[in-house]
């Protein structure tokens, strides 16, 4: 792996899990032989899927990451100031560019914490991580590389100091609802009276904009989903005819989610070399790749509630279009 520019500042550690992770090979096993079809939307994330997510942040019509980074920017002194943080943990990290809003207000209200991103894209994250050590003197990172669903009892930050839990993009909306509940209470359980988890939420709104937000037009969305078969060609000997494959993206109103699929484009065969199988896909038949659960202020509490947490602030974008939640834990004094 490359480290660009490293520091004595920058450092990274790999993540114990605290439960057995499925490898590729399970989920392939588990969600491509069984129908519907599926696959777990991580695997977008190799170096190549990183960047396609960072160019469909650019496209006109996926408005989730604008939308938050506004928010961002207009409330980010009042979140730091109550967070005050010493420690401020990210998961799914990304590229960490609407971080840098968060350090640049924990810099001018003279708050110092170390940045601890949580990512399983590693090489995204270093990047990121060499980054931010060069805009900010006073910065140390320390970058966890994992899978975040292998729990986050194991993670390395000390006991003492004040911890800032942030959760942007939207991205807990990829987990299918118990499991987020599940993901929020062991957030929770890192998180002491004063600590606080800074989420972003995508909210339901007209299936128009929604549908378009998942394919733009440009047809980078479609990419990011093809994407993952080459993955898996790659990584588990498959042959996916990776271009005749149909982008999907389909607003499901009973269960307040996106959900993107691909397509296969003719009959044929697909030979997956590491289990020593193949697959017949009918010409139509679909594989779910991605689920996007979009949410509204009552299942924000309710989600927040079910984890022992409550909102401290909620800021939302204008016409309710996407929210910025502060939230503590529920039992905390005061
Ligand atoms: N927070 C950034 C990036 C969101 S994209 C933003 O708001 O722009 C989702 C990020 O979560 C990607 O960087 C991806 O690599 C990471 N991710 C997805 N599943 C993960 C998992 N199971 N464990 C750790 N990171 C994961
Ligand atoms: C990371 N995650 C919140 C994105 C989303 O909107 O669900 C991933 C994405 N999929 C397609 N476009 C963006």
């Amino acid at each position: 792996m490359r480290v660009s520019g490293q520091t004595d500042r920058l450092a990274s550690s790999v993540v114990t899990p605290d439960r057995a992770v499925a490898t590729l090979t399970d989920d392939v096993r588990a969600g491509l032989l069984s129908r519907p079809r599926w696959l777990p939307a991580k695997y977008f994330y190799d170096d190549h899927g990183s960047e396609l997510f960072e160019a469909i942040c650019a496209t006109p019509e996926y408005y989730p990451s604008r939308a938050e980074e506004a928010l961002l920017a207009a409330h980010v002194g009042s979140i730091v100031e109550a967070a005050s943080p010493d420690h401020m943990l990210e998961l799914g990290s990304g590229s960490s560019r609407k971080t840098r809003h968060l350090l640049a207000a924990c810099d001018r209200l003279g708050r110092h914490p170390v940045y601890w991103p949580f990512d399983v894209s590693a090489q995204m994250m270093l990047d990121a991580g060499a980054d931010l050590v060069g805009r900010y003197p006073w910065l140390s990172v320390h970058a966890l590389i994992g899978d975040y669903t292998g729990g986050l009892g194991r993670l390395p930050l000390p006991h003492s100091g004040r911890r800032l839990i942030v959760f942007l993009g939207g991205t807990l909306g990829n987990f299918e609802p118990a499991a987020a509940i599940a993901m929020l209470r062991e957030i929770a359980a890192l998180m002491r009276a004063d600590d606080r988890l800074l989420l972003g939420l995508d909210r339901v709104k007209d299936r128009g904009r929604l549908e378009a937000a998942y394919d733009d037009a440009e047809g980078v969305t479609a990419a990011f989903n093809r994407n993952v078969l080459t993955v898996i060609n790659r990584e588990l000997d498959a042959d996916f005819p990776v271009a005749d494959y149909r982008h999907r993206a389909v607003f499901d109103t009973e269960h307040e989610r996106i959900e993107m699929r691909l397509a296969a484009g003719h009959d044929h065969s697909v030979r997956l070399g590491a289990l020593d199988t193949f697959i017949d896909m009918a010409a139509g038949e679909e594989i779910v790749t991605e689920f996007s659960h979009k949410f509204t202020p009552a299942s924000i509490e309710r989600l927040l509630a079910a984890a022992g947490l409550v909102a401290t602030a909620h800021h939302e974008a204008e016409g309710g279009d996407y929210s910025l939640v502060v939230a503590g834990r529920a039992d905390a004094d005061g």
